[in-house]
């Protein structure tokens, strides 16, 4: 392929969370989370993995910045574990605080630009006792938490994400019950959306009245839905997926009101009108300094009239381009969906703040690990997003799901998305020919 050139001060990166990484999960004062107790409850996860130890990265982060710093990134994202800072209501714990100095310690010594996440699922317990997100309260409790990392760490973090993927938090967790907590009620479900998105609103107040020298944002996973045909009960389908995944939350963040279509097909589970206070979608709509955007897949879609809430069903992709997921790879879709955020919403910076791919990696015989299906998959995502700069679109970034294989939520340790490979029983890190292409990217740049 020929080398592509973006610009010069574009942030090439990798990305990871807290929980899928760290394990250390009783030390130096973390209390749970609500996914500590999901994981350890029998048949939640994939043959009941937890992440206890995970990639034991809370002892290895030293070792694991120096392998950023071989890969060449300019940036790293990584999540702070909320049950790491706040224990209790009202108290703030140093060593969880120590914990993060010591990484951005370490990621300065490289070089490396950090970008934070506030909220990557892991919820403390304490919360989750207290209702998780279907609780109006836990919006101001998540506005205490993040003023806390911004009078600590505020000055040492140029940008900031207050929610990674709120429809996962929201959906997944209360909806359709694949996370934490596991629940399945759209009511909650609903609710939750909402205060998800209120409490970055107030997130976002709290930065800007701190005063800090760098950006926030919010990370959004977003998708191109097609409709399986140009009927109009399929074009119908369309708008409908698309306003579950994509509008519910864009719409309130850039437009400050929920798009009427979702508020009436919400409706029988929640009233909108009982839910959301006088104040909430301005909170809410508070001007950000960027976007992230998460991209995986595009979903084509029909009218299914007996499917639950949406009544849409979904075509099953072509077997022969789809992940480990199951997932389509749809490279030129990246390309829609960036083009459609700045035609439609927002001519804010955006950064694709995920983008990668499960595939079954193993370590062959001569030790490396050959995965040209993750090669071919960044390679053509970088491509559309190299379409999309050169046209003039406002891309500042592209972080890679994922530094290394880590805990895969409900799927545990089935599915590796990472460039570098982990062998769990030694926690050995073994490059895979993805993470030597992405080194070789980011090299071949400028020259
Ligand atoms: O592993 C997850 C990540 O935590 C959030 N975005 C999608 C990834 C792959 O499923």
């Amino acid at each position: 392929m020929k080398t592509l050139q973006f610009p010069p001060d574009f942030l090439f990166g990798v990305a990871t969370a807290a929980y899928q990484i760290e394990g250390a999960v009783a030390e130096d004062g973390r209390v749970p989370s609500h996914w500590d107790t999901f994981s350890h409850t029998p048949g939640k996860t994939w043959q009941g993995d937890t992440g206890d130890v995970a990639c034991d990265h809370y002892h290895r982060y030293a070792d694991d910045v120096k392998m950023m710093a071989e890969l060449g990134v300019k940036s790293y994202r990584f999540s702070v574990a909320w049950p790491r800072i706040i224990p209790e209501p009202g108290q703030v714990n140093q060593k969880g605080l120590d914990f993060y100095r010591r990484l951005l310690d370490e990621l300065d010594r490289h070089q490396i630009t950090p970008a934070a996440t506030i909220y990557h699922w892991d919820l403390p317990q304490w919360l989750a006792d207290r209702g998780g997100w279907v609780n109006r309260d836990a919006v101001h409790y998540f506005a205490d938490y993040a003023d806390a990392l911004f009078r600590h760490l505020g000055q040492r973090v140029p940008r900031w994400i207050t929610h990674n993927e709120p429809w996962c938090t929201a959906f997944l967790g209360y909806g359709l019950g694949e996370h934490a907590p596991g629940h399945r009620d759209w009511r909650e479900a609903v609710r939750a959306s909402h205060h998800v998105l209120l409490s970055h609103g107030l997130a976002v107040r709290a930065f800007r009245a701190a005063n800090l020298p760098g950006e926030i944002g919010i990370t959004l996973n977003l998708n191109v839905v097609d409709a399986a045909t140009p009927t109009p009960r399929d074009q119908e389908a369309a708008r409908r997926a698309d306003g579950f995944s994509n509008r519910w939350f864009l719409d309130p963040l850039f437009r400050g009101q929920y798009p009427e279509d979702m508020v009436r097909l919400f409706a029988p589970w929640v009233a909108m009108d009982t839910v959301v206070e006088p104040d909430d979608l301005s909170l809410i709509s508070s001007p950000m300094d960027f976007l992230g955007v998460n991209y995986y897949s595009r979903s084509v879609v029909y009218d299914k009239p007996e499917e639950r809430l949406l009544q849409v069903g979904h075509v099953e992709p072509p077997k022969d381009q789809i992940t480990e997921m199951g997932w389509e790879i749809h490279p030129e879709s990246l390309y829609r969906l960036l083009t459609r955020l700045q035609r439609e919403y927002t001519a804010l910076p955006l950064y694709i703040t995920e983008n990668g791919a499960a595939f079954p990696d193993q370590v062959s015989e001569d030790g490396a690990v050959h995965d040209p299906d993750r090669v071919r998959f960044l390679e053509q995502h970088f491509a559309a997003a190299h379409r999309f700069i050169s046209e003039g679109g406002q891309l500042k970034g592209y972080y890679v799901w994922s530094l290394m294989d880590n805990f895969e939520w409900a799927f545990g340790y089935s599915k590796r998305f990472g460039i570098i490979y982990v062998d769990y029983p030694t926690q050995r890190r073994i490059w895979k020919d993805s993470a030597r292409w992405y080194q070789a990217l980011i090299r071949s740049q400028g020259s």
